[in-house]
């Protein structure tokens, strides 16, 4: 599933504290890759973390693909 990078089937906001860790903290990557590219531009960047926070706390668009 797309944005789903703790791999549990649910989006929330452990995505979005797992997809920041990974790309700040240095924590494990996304279980599969594209799970972490939520807006589907190919790269697992800030911007993915954004996008999800938005859907889940804004009411943004889901996440793509
Ligand atoms: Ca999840
Ligand atoms: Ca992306």
């Amino acid at each position: 599933m797309c944005g789903d990078a703790d791999n549990d089937h649910y989006l929330s906001l452990g995505d979005v504290v797992y997809l920041a860790n990974y790309l700040f903290k240095g924590g494990p990557p996304p279980h599969h890759y594209y799970s972490g590219d939520v807006n589907c531009d190919n790269t697992v960047n800030l911007e993915d973390v954004i996008y999800l926070a938005r859907y889940l706390f804004k009411g943004g668009p889901p996440p793509l693909g």
